[in-house]
């Protein structure tokens, strides 16, 4: 169904059909437009950005690009076409139809999870609200406001499914996600990375490398989902996720070839001697790596858990790209992974089901490895004998089972006075953030890029790279 930018609330859900719904809705925008101008890029309010806008919810060019200011963005609510006599795809009621509403037993399930959803989303804008004054040049300017603005637009599309499926307390909970703040000691985000201050901007495409993928993934779980309206809201997410996830391979990539032209015209891998010339030396890129993919490795949640289980058996949520699997019942299947247990790893066979978040886990680590691996090919290229390599899965985590386990990056355990010692060697020093940070300078010439960062190979939408991205006179 096509978009309707008539409407109050843009939207393809026929909105106007259902008048307490869009009353409802209508009265939750002027909340989420005082918490835009509170908690996102609100200094840059008055200036036009170079913005995609969703026109259609299908393949082709579902995107109008054009001068817009934020607060005027179009946010609506958009669900990918439904698919015809879809089925549900995984777990006890595989093959059944989808749910076009919420098993009353499912329902705080479901709520939950669409809740943690919708939290990431107005968190990320928050973590990034003040970054738009040390862009490194209008292309990234631009780009951070397109990432921001479709984070807003789902969290729209969270808000609409509270409101629309889970009555006054779907309404209560769409209230409290413009309630909690990232990093706010009273009332964090939900997830721990979300809390994390993302305030420069080799953080911030780390963040959009790293953890949007883990939007990703959680989105490919969702869009499985037997409650139709969460599959086919997540399906259209995650064509607007992709955006986020090439910012950030592009963005490090960038960062890394800067850093090889100054080691090139230097002729010289000392990182002071880079630093001194303005560009990140590459130890300190993997240091933020190390940071910013563990982290992120916590939003699945433990490797053995019972909520997934329940989940997967629901058919409240899948694998990502279920069908790729043989099985979709998963009832005997089992898992092999391996646990610390008293100073030792020790390989356990669990059920399937109870490991789904494992299973999600791997499937992150492995995409995340392929734009590492293209980093490394640029580095390759330049005859620079440096790799970026990936930790452990067991490294630095907070939940799970490897949750507060002393390893080393490799995952190998060590002693807890060990780790101590070497882990600020590992992940960011406060002294690689100051520096990391005393190269935030803003630039804001059409064209021209701050010294630490390559220009991009090419323009959004295929304008030139010195193009007006966002006008700031
Ligand atoms: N921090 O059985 P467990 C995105 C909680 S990112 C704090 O281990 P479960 C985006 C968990 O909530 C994608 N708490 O795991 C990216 C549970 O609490 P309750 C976001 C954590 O439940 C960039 C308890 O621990 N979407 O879109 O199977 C920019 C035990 O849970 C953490 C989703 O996450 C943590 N790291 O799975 C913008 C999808 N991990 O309920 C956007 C929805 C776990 O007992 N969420 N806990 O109080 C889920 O599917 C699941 O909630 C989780 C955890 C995967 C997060």
């Amino acid at each position: 169904m096509a978009i309707d930018y008539t409407e109050r609330i843009p939207n393809n859900v026929n909105l106007s059909n259902d008048r307490v719904l869009q009353r409802a809705l209508e009265q939750w925008q002027p909340h989420f437009l005082d918490w835009w101008r509170e908690m996102g890029p609100n200094d840059f309010a008055a200036h036009e950005v170079y913005l995609r806008t969703a026109i259609g919810v299908d393949s082709q060019g579902w995107a109008h690009y054009g001068a817009v200011k934020m607060p005027d963005y179009r946010w609506g609510i958009f669900l990918a076409d439904a698919i015809p006599d879809r089925t549900i795809g995984f777990g006890d009621f595989y093959g059944q139809p989808v749910w076009q509403q919420v098993p009353g037993e499912y329902r705080s399930q479901f709520r939950r999870l669409i809740v943690t959803q919708g939290d990431t989303e107005p968190a990320s804008v928050e973590q990034q609200h003040l970054l738009g004054h040390t862009c490194p040049s209008l292309y990234d300017l631009r780009n951070l406001f397109q990432v921001n603005v479709e984070e807003g637009r789902h969290l729209w599309a969270m808000v609409y499914l509270l409101h629309a499926y889970f009555g006054r307390d779907g309404r209560e909970e769409a209230e409290e996600l413009l309630a909690r703040h990232s990093g706010d000691p009273d009332k964090p985000r939900i997830l721990g990375t979300f809390n994390e201050p993302v305030t420069d901007w080799l953080s911030f495409f780390m963040f959009t490398y790293f953890t949007d993928r883990d939007g990703k993934f959680q989105l490919k779980s969702l869009a499985e989902s037997s409650f139709d309206p969460l599959a086919r809201s997540c399906r259209f997410m995650l064509t607007e996720e992709a955006h986020h996830m090439f910012v950030g391979e592009t963005g490090v990539g960038r960062v890394v070839r800067r850093t090889l032209e100054v080691m090139k015209e230097l002729g010289t891998s000392d990182a002071d001697a880079i630093r001194g010339h303005g560009a990140i030396d590459l130890p300190t890129v993997q240091r933020y790596i190390n940071f910013w993919f563990t982290s992120s490795l916590d939003l699945f949640g433990s490797e053995i858990s019972s909520n997934a289980a329940n989940s997967f058996a629901s058919g409240i949520k899948g694998r990502p790209d279920e069908s790729q699997y043989e099985d979709h019942v998963a009832r005997q299947a089992t898992f092999e992974l391996d646990l610390p247990e008293g100073g030792a790893i020790r390989r356990e066979t669990v059920s399937l089901r109870t490991a789904m978040n494992e299973v999600t886990r791997n499937a992150y680590a492995r995409d995340c490895d392929i734009g590492v691996k293209r980093w490394n090919a640029v580095i390759r290229k330049a005859g620079v004998d440096f790799q970026f390599k990936l930790p452990s899965t067991r490294f630095r985590r907070a939940i799970g089972s490897w949750a507060n386990v002393a390893t080393d990056p490799e995952g190998n355990l060590v002693s807890r006075e060990a780790y101590e010692r070497d882990l600020p060697g590992w992940i960011p020093s406060a002294a690689d953030r100051d520096f990391v940070k005393s190269l935030m300078l803003r630039v804001t010439v059409p064209g021209k890029m701050a010294g630490w960062i390559a220009p991009p190979e090419r323009g959004i939408n295929n304008l030139a790279i010195d193009y007006e991205y966002v006008h700031l006179s």
